[in-house]
């Protein structure tokens, strides 16, 4: 009974939990900020958990690493300066990297246990850390930010754990207002949105807060996780005021990028059929969330 209230008590899915089955427990501590636990299961690979919520899996990782970056980087021409807010997994670096444009990535994730149990246990995530444009930053995202030279990004991608305790300042007004501070006019932001089955009022209340900031674009894209509450990941993709950008019409095709298919792993799951795909949105929450 008391294990029930656990499973089913979590603030971001009340009356659900997810279930798989583990091999064996690899890492298990408390770090500054969370519990960290990574283990093996049957059917997905090493898993790595936060605070009891799974990040990521070695099975079905690709999708969320590259759909949050490719779908930002593909939608604007010569992608130079990239920064990562969270990401400490090192996948969305990884991805970044076959971008040949990109001359610098910033990246500042606010936990270095999670960064050193990447590099332990998740080795092809975190090769991303391998990459000589890559200056990491140890520290809380928004402090960083904060700091950040205005106009210094063509693109910021929010990598963060679910908006319970300190991250839920990242899906705030003041947030998103300095993000859109160190963009460049007709830079890009990627964020991690939650799930459109399970969380359509904070989408809507993302999207009303980027439609105030975001002089731009401001969209809404999906992609299917199976590991994720519900299946399904969502993201929040918003473009300053600027040259325009056309989020559904990729101007920057993976495909016709150099470095993209001379990376050491292939693409599992984007392309630009996916990229163009995770904007059809279904009628319910184009309703519910004022996305008509
Ligand atoms: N960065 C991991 C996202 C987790 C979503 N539940």
């Amino acid at each position: 009974k008391a294990g029930k209230r656990v499973y089913f008590n979590n603030p971001i899915w009340p009356g659900e939990a997810q279930c798989l089955r583990v091999e064996s427990i690899l890492y298990q501590a408390k770090s500054d900020y969370q519990e960290v636990l990574v283990f093996e299961s049957s059917s997905y690979g090493k898993v790595l958990v936060l605070d009891g919520i799974i990040q990521l899996t070695e099975k079905d990782e690709c999708a969320y690493q590259e759909m949050i970056t490719h779908l930002p980087l593909c939608s604007i021409p010569s992608p130079k300066t990239v920064l990562v807010v969270g990401g400490g997994d090192g996948g969305v670096l990884r991805e970044i990297s076959r971008h040949n444009s990109v001359e610098q990535i910033d990246i500042c994730e606010i936990d270095r246990m999670v960064i050193d149990v990447s590099k332990k246990f998740f080795p092809e995530l975190a090769a991303g850390f391998d990459d000589p444009r890559v200056r990491l930053h140890v520290g809380d995202g928004v402090e960083f930010l904060s700091h950040a030279p205005e106009g210094k990004y063509d693109a910021i991608i929010v990598d963060s754990s679910d908006p319970v305790g300190p991250a839920q300042q990242l899906v705030e007004k003041p947030f998103f207002e300095t993000i859109a501070r160190a963009l460049r006019p007709g830079g890009v932001l990627c964020n991690m949105a939650e799930s459109m089955w399970l969380h359509t009022h904070m989408i809507d209340d993302m999207i009303s807060i980027c439609r105030e900031i975001f002089k731009g674009s401001v969209r809404y894209a999906w992609g299917s996780v199976p590991t994720y509450p519900s299946g399904v990941i969502g993201f929040v993709i918003c473009s300053t005021e600027g040259p325009p950008v056309d989020f559904l019409n990729p101007i920057n095709p993976i495909e016709k990028l150099d470095g993209a298919d001379q990376h050491k792993r292939e693409l599992r799951y984007y392309n630009s059929e996916m990229h163009k795909a995770a904007f059809a949105l279904p009628s319910f929450l184009k309703r519910e969330a004022r996305l008509l």
